[in-house]
């Protein structure tokens, strides 16, 4: 059976490395089609109407958008390492906290790094990001999988490399060591497990684009 995959996306960007993580915790073999998002190709808009939006996973001719629509998506068809938990009450949790990554501490973080730090921006973001210090304090976890990765710390990914670039770049701080030290421990551990650093793009990259982005003319 033909088992063609392709994975529409741009290197850089934290969705795309979503889908990327999962493919490689799985080991599937896939083909990366470089889009332009300058210039969206007829296939993007094509399989992405709504949002024309990148990450597109292309399974044998079917598209799925949505980065973690993706993620989930391929835990159910390819088996092996599990990304999602079995518990369907476990399984509604991790759920439940990449969405609140996606609605509340990504924008709110965004937002404090697109203000380059200002106060009220990064108090929002702190407030965020409380929130998902506890939940490893509760869970007491190497990852908010337990002993190995899963939906929750794939959402994160945004938090464990992009973040400290953008610090770097800009000389802010959003994510501090001593506010915030189980969530920077996730993050050496995180960037560390083989699956993601095959995935990631390289830090100083994500510190040029945070640069040319953000930084002060
Ligand atoms: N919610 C989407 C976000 C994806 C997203 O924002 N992708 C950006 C690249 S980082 C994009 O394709 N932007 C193109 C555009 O907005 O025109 C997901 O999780 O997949
Ligand atoms: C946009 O992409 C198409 C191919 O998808 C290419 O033929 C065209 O030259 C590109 N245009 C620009 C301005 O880069």
């Amino acid at each position: 059976m033909a088992n063609e995959v392709k994975l529409h996306g741009v290197t850089g960007s934290p969705f795309v490395c979503r889908a990327v993580i999962a493919l490689n915790l799985k080991e599937i073999k896939y083909e990366f089609v470089a889009e332009d998002l300058s210039n969206k190709s007829a296939d993007l808009l094509k399989y992405n109407p709504v949002y024309k939006k990148v990450p597109v996973l292309v399974h044998n001719g079917n598209p799925i958008s949505e980065s973690l629509v993706i993620v989930e998506y391929i835990d159910e068809v390819w088996k092996g390492v599990p990304i999602l938990p079995q518990d369907a009450y476990e399984k509604a949790q991790a759920r439940f906290w990449a969405k609140v990554i996606d609605d509340k501490c990504l924008p709110a973080v965004f937002k404090a790094i697109a203000s380059h730090g200002e106060e009220q921006a990064v108090a929002e973001a702190h407030e965020a990001l409380q929130f998902l210090e506890n939940e490893l304090k509760v869970k007491g976890s190497k990852f908010f999988g337990g002993d190995n990765i899963n939906l929750v710390d794939i959402s994160a990914t945004f938090l464990a490399l992009w973040v400290g670039a953008a610090e770097e770049a800009l000389g802010i701080e959003v994510l501090s060591k001593h506010k915030f030290p189980k969530l920077t421990e996730w993050s050496d551990n995180y960037v560390n497990c083989q699956a993601v650093k095959d995935s990631l793009p390289p830090k100083e990259n994500l510190v040029a684009f945070f640069k040319k982005r953000f930084g002060k003319a």
